[in-house]
């Protein structure tokens, strides 16, 4: 899918600033037709944004069931004649829409974008009304899962499995459109490196006339470099310069068909998995960097380009090569700055939750089902919505040099029966959709080398762990032994694969300190990650390192929470812990050598 951008053949107008908003229970204003009129209570609401915390009340934060929204939809002076398209980014965790009293989307999934062709529907001079319900409730069978239930009083209560707060609502742009009737409507690249030249395969799809499709590659100084006719091509380059981790370099595709055009950022790079190393363009590859959230204080899960920019400077300044999008895919905006920084990413799906065993701990809930994969749970609806969620993913992504990998989840339980018969057909499904991107599912610490049925399947193996927090906490000399240990066989069990420590970390409680080792202080961290490291530096088939997690993030309450989870290196409003100096010399040093 492509993202909406202005060129000489295409406009683009943001509906971002301030709606009209009202919570409703579920189906509430469905019943009574709210799309027919204005709200009738609405109060102003910033999109886009998290609505939990804009209003400081309990009832806003813990709300479950819809969130209305509405806007004013004008079509723009000299849209007429075009095709005009209605775009969301995200909307968490489902939306409806309407155009005035006419439903024209809907979509399940609160992290990729979907879109309302209106063309013919806006009326030059007219004032239409732009109705949207979005709803944040986490069932079996949504990705990710949770469980709404009904507490004492009464009220609906959502359970959520996964450790971050459940933040909804309209969390990045909404865009509306034009494009020439005849459009571009989607854009596959392929690459390879092999210095010094490189290919970039090219298929356009297009509602016009293919063979009249125009492509030029174009080199940073906006030369043409390679040039093809055709909606499918091989560009070849005999002499390329390609993308590299901190060393981007980005051609620009662009597409005429005659009637659209479409210009997209291509890096020439090559991904492959050989002789158990990670490789980008034939150069094994160590991951230096973090587990993320999309998370700050007020805005929630919403992108804030502000934020980002300053993210990326911290990850710069410590020496951070790399990101994985746990545990959701994130806003494009992200992706393409981590193209044009040089930055590589594990692009990851919003598969997170799904073990019983963690969300006892997370949900508090006594009375979860028994089994895992069965219908009461995990069940085929949950993998079909799972499908779907890596169809959109790498529908969305497929195209950026920053993606070397997908993470097709992040820590089920798979020992459980059932494990195998749900992961193995997403990850084939997978593979079938892009098969140039190595793939993972992340590993959790309770499911051993043995017991993991999928890692056979998987190219790289990506694994979280707590040694010296969740087991072995407060003694760290007990931990690296059990952390080296457990490392070794993995790689001996799976000998040829990659591993990539995507988690590991403890909660740190700014301004705690102490001389002995003592969980919750930042020496504790700061040692803590530094054992690590060592412990890396011994086993070879360690092909990276990711800490959990770059900053302090919002959960659900809970009595293994105070204020949020404190793994971050830094604090929430991006303040270093010690630790911060220690990772710093480390991968710094790596990124010299
Ligand atoms: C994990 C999860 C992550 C949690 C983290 C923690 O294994 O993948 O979502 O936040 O542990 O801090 O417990």
């Amino acid at each position: 899918m492509l993202k909406p951008q202005r060129n000489a053949a295409r406009e683009t107008r943001k509906l971002d600033g301030i709606w009209q908003w009202q919570l409703a229970p579920t189906g509430h204003g469905q019943s009574q037709q709210w799309w027919n009129a204005a709200l009738p209570q609405p109060r102003p609401m910033p999109v886009p944004a998290s609505y939990n915390d804009i209003y400081p009340e309990q009832a806003v934060r813990d709300h479950v069931g819809d969130a209305w929204y509405q806007t004013d939809l004008t079509l723009p002076r000299g849209w007429q004649d075009q095709r005009v398209v209605l775009r969301f980014d995200a909307a968490t965790h489902r939306a409806s829409v309407w155009l005035d009293d006419t439903l024209i989307a809907s979509h399940e999934g609160g992290y990729t974008p979907f879109e309302a062709d209106l063309t013919d529907r806006l009326q030059a001079g007219r004032v239409h009304r732009l109705t949207v319900c979005v709803n944040n409730e986490l069932h079996w069978h949504t990705i990710p899962p949770g469980r709404v239930v009904r507490g004492p009083d009464g009220r609906l209560r959502q359970q959520v499995f996964h450790d971050f707060f459940n933040y909804a609502g309209l969390h990045r742009s909404v865009w509306l459109y034009s494009t020439p009737r005849q459009a571009i409507t989607d854009l596959t690249v392929r690459t390879e490196y092999q210095g010094p030249g490189g290919t970039v395969d090219v298929q356009v799809v297009t509602a016009g006339d293919a063979a009249s499709v125009r492509l030029q590659l174009l080199d940073e100084q906006g030369v043409c470099v390679a040039q093809a006719q055709g909606a499918q091509a091989r560009l070849t380059l005999a002499q390329a310069t390609p993308w590299q981790p901190g060393k981007a370099y980005l051609y620009t595709l662009q597409v005429d068909s005659g009637a659209d055009q479409y210009r997209l950022p291509v890096g020439i790079r090559s991904v492959a998995v050989r002789d158990g190393q990670f490789c980008i363009n034939g150069t094994p590859f160590y991951f230096t960097g973090f587990g993320m959230h999309e998370d700050s204080a007020i805005r929630g899960k919403a992108h804030d380009a502000a934020l980002m920019v300053h993210d990326f400077a911290l990850m710069d300044w410590i020496g951070a090569n790399s990101l994985r999008t746990s545990h959701y895919p994130y806003a494009e905006e992200v992706l393409e700055y981590a193209d044009r920084q040089g930055i590589v990413v594990i692009d990851e799906t919003a598969a997170v939750g799904m073990n019983m065993e963690i969300a006892r701990i997370l949900s508090g809930a006594r009375d979860l089902p028994e089994q895992l994969y069965s219908e009461a749970a995990i069940s085929a609806a949950t993998q079909q919505t799972h499908l779907r969620a890596i169809e959109e993913l790498i529908a969305r992504d497929k195209n950026h040099p920053c993606v070397v990998m997908w993470s097709l989840g992040n820590e089920p339980d798979l020992r459980p029966a059932g494990a195998s018969e749900y992961f193995l057909p997403l990850v084939r499904h997978a593979r079938a959709l892009d098969p140039t991107r190595p793939m993972t599912l992340v590993n959790v610490m309770m499911v051993g080398p043995d017991e993991d049925c999928v890692a056979p399947e998987l190219d790289v193996l990506c694994l979280n762990r707590y040694w010296g927090w969740y087991a072995e906490g407060g003694d760290l000399q007990a931990a690296e032994a059990m952390l080296e240990a457990d490392l070794r066989a993995w790689a001996a069990r799976h000998p040829g694969k990659p591993i990539v420590i995507t988690e590991y970390g403890a909660d740190t409680m700014p301004g705690q300190h102490s001389i002995v080792p003592s969980m919750w202080s930042e020496d504790y961290q700061r040692d803590l990650l530094a054992m690590h490291g060592r412990v890396f530096d011994r086993v070879p088939q360690v092909a990276g390192e990711q800490v959990w997690n770059f900053a302090d993030f919002a959960t659900a309450q809970g009595i293994v929470r105070v204020g949020g989870n404190r793994k971050g290196v830094f604090t929430r409003d991006r303040q270093p812990k010690a630790a911060a100096q220690v990772l710093r010399q480390r991968w710094l040093a790596k990124r010299k050598a």
